[in-house]
């Protein structure tokens, strides 16, 4: 087989990538270790940036996103048993962001794969990858017990944090930065009408909790735990039980619990690696950072990697110009740094750090207590929330 690009990974990263060539008459094959249904019952990311959704209409999949996202203007901040309001809209000068399932997501790309008769090669086992440090890259993988290989010009590694692409640079040629927190976070989804219309961070004695949502028949609710938690402990009584604890009165009255429809444990990473292109293969998302999720960033991220890995290897084919691929390690870095820079802020401001001792929830309220009466402290909040403009920081 012999493809232009080949793309390893058929999540959110891979599958954008996939499209936006496509768009441009660049041919790519996606190989995926994991089944389309396996992939699509993964329940992770909720909330789009402006930047994210321009993406997706760009790709041309985001008609159903507009027709079924949330558009929100705002979330709230809940510490000392207050709520508190960040108005995105007021303080950011009319941005928003989309809350709209990265699963939805996912499912539009491959539709929209599926419909214009691209290959995506799913349960493709032992995927390995081969000479990006010379021209003729290759990639090999195992299907139903036959070997193939893949020619090509260029790899994607889109294969998330736990994939073969950054595994096979050698060592003497990365640099890999990494904070692992202390805890996880404990989510639940559930087909309740969400006890607030908009989202609720929580910053709580027992710790952080979200109110999160996926329509408005469907809620997804967060608690950090300790890492030692085994979901198996966390019955949905004792899960609906223990959020009601770090909620505010009206919130806890408001709560509609009921059977949850999925629940599981996620570890809280601060992740990058450095570069994020050796030869011709390209790193994308989770393959080469991973941030907590408290700043919704990790999908966003992933999303403005591809679109910058799109518009370069667009250059590199259309105009024969390695401009873009030069400069795309540097480019996303930029971006990412200043992403993982308020992840960290924010997980660290939300939640519970037992070793800090009581003081260090004390300094956590005021600094709360700052951020939401100060303009300067509330501005700056929201305008990393709603996402940085691609051209932040570049001289005009
Ligand atoms: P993915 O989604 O992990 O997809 C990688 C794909 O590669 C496949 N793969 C391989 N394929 C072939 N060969 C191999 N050897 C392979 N190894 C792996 C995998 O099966 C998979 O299909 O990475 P991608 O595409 O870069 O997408 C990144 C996002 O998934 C991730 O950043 C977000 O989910 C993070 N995230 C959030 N991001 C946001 O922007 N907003 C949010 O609100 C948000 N909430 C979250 C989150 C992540 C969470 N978890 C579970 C970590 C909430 C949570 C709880
Ligand atoms: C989610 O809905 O899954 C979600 C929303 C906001 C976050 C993280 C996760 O910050």
């Amino acid at each position: 087989m012999r493809t232009q690009v080949a793309i390893i990974g058929a999540g959110p990263s891979g599958l954008l990538l996939g499209q936006l060539l496509h768009k441009a008459g660049i041919d790519a094959v996606i190989v995926e270790r994991q089944s389309g249904e396996y992939v699509l019952g993964r329940i992770r990311a909720g909330v789009l940036e402006q930047v994210t959704m321009d993406l997706l209409d760009e790709a041309g999949v985001g008609q159903r996103m507009h027709q079924e996202g949330l558009i929100h203007h705002g979330f709230d901040m809940l510490f000392k048993g207050e709520r508190h309001r960040i108005n995105l809209d007021h303080l950011t000068g009319g941005k928003k962001v989309m809350v709209y399932g990265q699963t939805e997501v996912t499912r539009d790309l491959m539709e929209a794969r599926q419909a214009a008769g691209l290959t995506t090669v799913y349960e493709a086992n032992n995927v390995s990858i081969h000479d990006f440090g010379t021209e003729k890259p290759r990639v090999r993988f195992e299907k139903d017990g036959q070997s193939h290989e893949i020619e090509c010009d260029f790899i994607a590694g889109c294969d998330g944090f736990h994939g073969v692409c950054r595994a096979s640079v050698p060592q003497s040629a990365i640099k890999e930065f990494e904070k692992v927190y202390p805890f996880g976070w404990l989510g639940v989804l559930s087909d309740t009408p969400p006890v607030h219309e908009e989202l609720i961070y929580v910053n709580s004695p027992r710790g952080f909790a979200l109110c999160s949502q996926r329509s408005q028949t469907r809620s997804r609710y967060y608690l950090q735990v300790p890492l030692t938690d085994k979901v198996e402990q966390w019955s949905d009584q004792a899960f609906w039980d223990e959020l009601k604890l770090r909620l505010d009165p009206q919130a806890r009255d408001q709560l509609v619990s009921g059977p949850s429809i999925e629940k599981s444990i996620a570890p809280l990473r601060s992740f990058v690696t450095e570069p994020m292109r050796f030869g011709r293969l390209f790193l994308a998302g989770d393959a080469a950072h991973i941030v907590p999720p408290t700043g919704a960033k990790g999908l966003n991220l992933a999303a403005t990697d591809v679109k910058y890995l799109s518009t370069a290897l667009i250059e590199y084919f259309q105009e024969k110009s390695p401009a873009g691929i030069d400069h795309y390690s540097e480019r996303c870095l930029r971006r990412i740094w200043r992403a993982e820079r308020f992840s960290w802020w924010f997980t660290s401001l939300m939640h519970h750090f037992p070793e800090n001792g009581d003081i260090g929830q004390k300094l956590q309220e005021a600094e709360l207590d700052y951020i939401i009466h100060s303009d300067a402290g509330s501005r700056s909040v929201a305008e990393n929330y709603v996402g940085l403009p691609l051209n932040f920081g570049e001289s005009a």
